[in-house]
């Protein structure tokens, strides 16, 4: 399939992402008030970028879900940065044309002969990570790389984790679970809501995320045997303990939390195919929604 092809590549396309974001380049710059905006996957990398910007110290920087990103006055902010492998779908191109001349826009985008292009001030392409996939992966994870190696991480680990979390033994336990609850903290969070939308579109599995202490107040009522409790990054203090005690699969790796979700990436398409179904056709999606 399409989506195996392009999730094998990633330790290539992120090697060549942190070539481009480490050089100089329209990226924010440290110290502006920065919006981040995308759909889907794309405003999943939004909150982890901008975390991860925060926790730098470079500036303040919000991720909304484009629908909802009310921008048109300025809002403060210094810069706009829109996340689209497309740069087709219908939300991302009106907050572009919202702010046009009022607040200065980059975009980061696969396709780099699209509407987005024109309505931005200036664009960063990732052609190399551009997909056929409906379902994305490569492209969201290679922005992300891009815009790790922007902040100044050294992400060196982070491919050689890729390349291990692809020669990783797939349980049998996670392709035949009932129902899957992500959990992150911090830039991870981003990173448990595009595992759990990763199941969702590739195997319709039932899926759920949350900030990993959230998990503790209400949706832990749901874990249970045969269901699986997935952490991003280091377990806080006490929740292993917890969620082994309803006696659902405790997972947390100790590789690059990005490189982990390469793993999910790779659950997600064993589940499609153990039921049966084609995850470059999953049902009731689009590559890119337009109205
Ligand atoms: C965003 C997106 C995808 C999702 C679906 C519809 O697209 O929401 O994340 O998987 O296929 O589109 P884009 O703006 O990044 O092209």
């Amino acid at each position: 399939s399409y989506m195996e092809q392009e999730l094998r590549s990633q330790p290539e396309t992120w090697r060549e992402a942190a070539r481009i974001g480490a050089a100089d380049g329209p990226l924010p710059k440290a110290g502006q008030r920065v919006a981040v905006v995308g759909c889907g996957t794309s405003w999943f990398m939004a909150q982890s970028y901008a975390a991860l910007r925060e926790g730098a110290g470079l500036g303040v920087t919000d991720p909304f879900p484009a629908s909802e990103a009310f921008l048109g006055d300025g809002r403060g902010y210094d810069a706009v940065l829109a996340i689209t492998r497309s740069g087709t779908t219908t939300e991302v191109l009106r907050v572009l044309e919202a702010v046009k001349g009022r607040i200065p826009t980059v975009t980061v985008l696969g396709d780099p002969e699209t509407p987005a292009v024109e309505l931005s001030d200036e664009t960063v392409a990732l052609p190399f990570a551009d997909e056929r996939s409906v379902v994305q992966t490569r492209f969201a994870t290679t922005a992300l790389t891009l815009l790790r190696a922007h902040l100044g991480e050294d992400v060196t680990r982070a491919v050689g984790d890729a390349e291990e979390a692809l020669a990783t033994p797939i349980e049998q336990e996670w392709v035949d679970a009932e129902q899957f609850a992500f959990l992150g903290s911090g830039w991870t969070y981003g990173l448990a809501n595009e595992a759990a939308l990763k199941m969702r579109e590739a195997s319709q599995s039932w899926t759920e995320s949350y900030p990993a202490m959230e998990y503790r107040h209400g949706p832990i009522s749901i874990a249970a045997p045969g269901r699986v409790t997935w952490l991003f990054g280091r377990a806080p203090e006490g929740l292993e303990a917890e969620v082994t005690r309803t006696g659902a699969h405790f997972v947390s790796h100790a590789r690059d939390p990005l490189a982990d979700l390469v793993l999910v990436q790779r659950v997600a398409l064993e589940r499609a195919r153990a039921r049966g179904l084609d995850p470059d056709n999953p049902r009731s999606l689009t590559r890119s929604v337009m109205l």
